[in-house]
């Protein structure tokens, strides 16, 4: 629409902003422009004729701002409940301007505010999150997209081995069972209350636990499983009790005689032979005076811990008849906590007590002995011996015999 009455336009020129100056120039009348950003501009047309005259005029333009795109993203795609999911809003955008507020509605009746936020759902679901952005001129967009939360449940787990409450020793195999709906991310294990061990496994997990690293008594195992989300615990406890063992000769040990022990390989060895004596060694001897049950305890120490062994062993009296003028004769105490019949101490005796011999108890009631002859006495003749009975043995000829049971 512009023209030259006395020639052609050759040039036209644009200031598209106010600041005079010129952003295009074309010779031809038709030309497109953007702006940057909306607001209120003049634009000067100035146009040129073939011989170099100007013209110019000036209009005032209003520009409207463009309303915000929003659009937004999470991480994971697939999340379970209480999983951290990553939203992000980066790709939401103005071309006029910049977003200043981004503002969430997670759908489970939570909000949240930033380009980029977490969230995590407490339950399973399909949920309607809502994105609003508001651009640096007011204008807001709003996007909702829909996401789905898979449930997921805490972990159980059991330990299998050793039972709760039981008394072990050496190498113990703890066994653990895990199980979860989504799955075992690990499982630990820890003693006492020390580092968490991992243990490797796949539906269920063991440790080979040695425990004669450890003190003889009670001991806590602990274990715990996580499936990314959540921890589940066990624990038991156990007493353990290693025994070292050691061995003495002979196996039937008389009162006397001296009986040999040996202990196993190991440091600082402490004997109690149960019967007040006490002795240091690896390997010792020792004579036990009288017949007995006697508790022999070692204490050794191996891999810097004090273990025990402890046996109780049977020490048989041993009884031997001297000759003297009437034949041979002795006195003894029957120490049994068993009653026994004279025949039955005669047959114990064997061979010394031979046909004629005599075995003799004080009879308190009667004030006078009653005797049993060897061979000879009737069966109403046979007496019975208690525990704490004096007994006199007349026999032929010299020589031992062991009472086999003792005192207690
Ligand atoms: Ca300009
Ligand atoms: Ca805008
Ligand atoms: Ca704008
Ligand atoms: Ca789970």
């Amino acid at each position: 629409m512009s023209y030259d009455e006395d020639g052609s336009i050759v040039l036209y020129k644009w200031d598209w902003n106010g600041d005079e100056i010129y952003d295009d120039s074309t010779t031809s009348p038709y030309i497109n422009h953007s702006w940057s950003d909306d607001g209120t501009y003049n634009v000067t047309l100035t146009v040129v004729d073939d011989s170099y005259a100007e013209s110019s005029i000036t209009k005032t333009i209003l520009v409207r701002n463009v309303p915000p795109v929003a659009n937004f993203t999470w991480q994971p795609l697939q999340p379970y409940a209480n999983e951290a999911v990553t939203f992000d809003a980066s790709m939401s955008y103005d071309i006029d301007g910049s977003i200043v507020n981004y503002t969430w509605d997670f759908g489970d009746g939570s909000t949240g505010y930033g380009c980029i936020v977490n969230h995590s759902y407490s339950s399973g679901g399909i949920y309607n999150v809502t994105l609003i952005v508001k651009d640096d001129d007011g204008a807001s967009a709003t996007i909702e997209k829909q996401m789905s939360v898979a449930s997921n449940l805490p972990p159980s787990i059991v330990i299998t081995n050793p039972a709760n409450g039981s008394i072990v020793s050496g190498i113990v195999l703890i066994k653990v069972n895990a199980s979860d709906d989504v799955g075992i991310v690990k499982v630990e294990i820890r003693i006492d209350g020390n580092a968490w061990i991992n243990l490797t496994g796949t539906t269920t997990w063991q440790y080979e636990w040695n425990t004669t690293l450890y003190e003889n008594g009670l001991h806590v195992i602990e274990a715990r499983c996580y499936d990314g989300f959540f921890y589940a615990y066990a624990s038991i406890s156990v007493n353990v009790s290693n025994q070292i063992d050691f061995y003495y000769e002979p196996s039937n040990p008389l009162s006397g005689q001296p009986v040999y022990f040996y202990a196993p390989a190991g440091n600082n060895y402490t004997w109690d032979f149960g019967d007040g004596s006490i002795a240091y060694g690896r390997n010792v001897s020792h004579v036990f005076p009288i017949g007995n049950y006697y508790n022999v305890t070692l204490v050794v120490n191996k891999n810097g811990i004090n273990m025990t062994s402890c046996k109780t062993i049977r020490v048989d009296t041993l009884v031997t008849l001297v000759k003297n003028a009437n034949n041979v004769v002795n006195f003894i105490s029957w120490l049994s906590l068993s009653k026994i019949k004279a025949s039955e101490l005669a047959s114990l005796i064997g061979e010394p007590m031979q046909k004629g011999s005599v075995i003799s108890k004080w009879n308190t009631s009667k004030g006078s002995y009653d005797d049993y002859i060897v061979g000879v006495s009737p069966s109403q003749y046979d007496f019975v011996i208690s525990p704490g009975d004096a007994i006199v043995l007349r026999v032929s000829s010299p020589g031992s015999f062991v009472m086999p049971e003792v005192i207690k």
